[in-house]
């Protein structure tokens, strides 16, 4: 008897992908592909990041390279360069700054794509930039060609900005 109920029991909890075990119901957590798939990178440098539905799998290049290495690098590796395109996906990267993100004016001056192909909206740029920024300019009286796009501490202001894509910087690279 006591078999059968444990059996009737084990029958219930596959079928509805819970267990229960002293009368409380538990959720099993289920791994997404992202996750799983980035578990297995794990000894390669790349870490799985998760906020809330938004997942990332994320591997910072610390030796500092131009804005096209950076992107060579992450090709080499199997991804591009980060798309961090949200609040919430910024929010889960703040801390990582001085780096290369997915994003730049290059082939159109003023028109920015992000490395999923996707282009630059205003709402990102009102939430994700450095107050001014992308202005194509190093000094407020001085352009130089800002086609590259790095997160940089700028004090209290930890944004976003634009700037010549030759800066050696670290680097942001995402496995989708
Ligand atoms: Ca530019
Ligand atoms: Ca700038």
């Amino acid at each position: 008897m006591r078999i059968q109920i444990l059996l009737v029991l084990v029958f219930c909890s596959r079928s509805f992908g819970r267990q229960v075990e002293n009368g409380t119901r538990i959720v099993k957590r289920t791994v997404s592909v992202i996750e799983a798939k980035c578990r297995t990178l794990k000894s390669t440098g790349f870490q799985f990041y998760q906020r809330g539905n938004t997942k990332l799998c994320l591997y910072l290049g610390q030796d500092k390279k131009n804005y096209n290495d950076a992107k060579i690098q992450c090709t080499r590796l199997n991804c591009r360069l980060a798309v961090i395109n949200t609040i919430e996906k910024f929010n889960m990267i703040a801390y990582i700054v001085d780096v290369w993100i997915g994003l730049d004016d290059i082939a159109t001056e003023g028109t920015f794509l992000w490395a999923d192909g996707s282009y630059l909206q205003q709402q990102q740029i009102n939430d994700l930039f450095y107050p001014g920024d992308p202005n194509n300019c190093c000094e407020i009286r001085q352009c130089c060609k800002e086609d590259c796009v790095c997160h940089r501490a700028h004090g209290a202001f930890d944004k976003f900005i634009d700037i010549p894509c030759s800066y050696e910087k670290s680097y942001l690279c995402e496995k989708t």
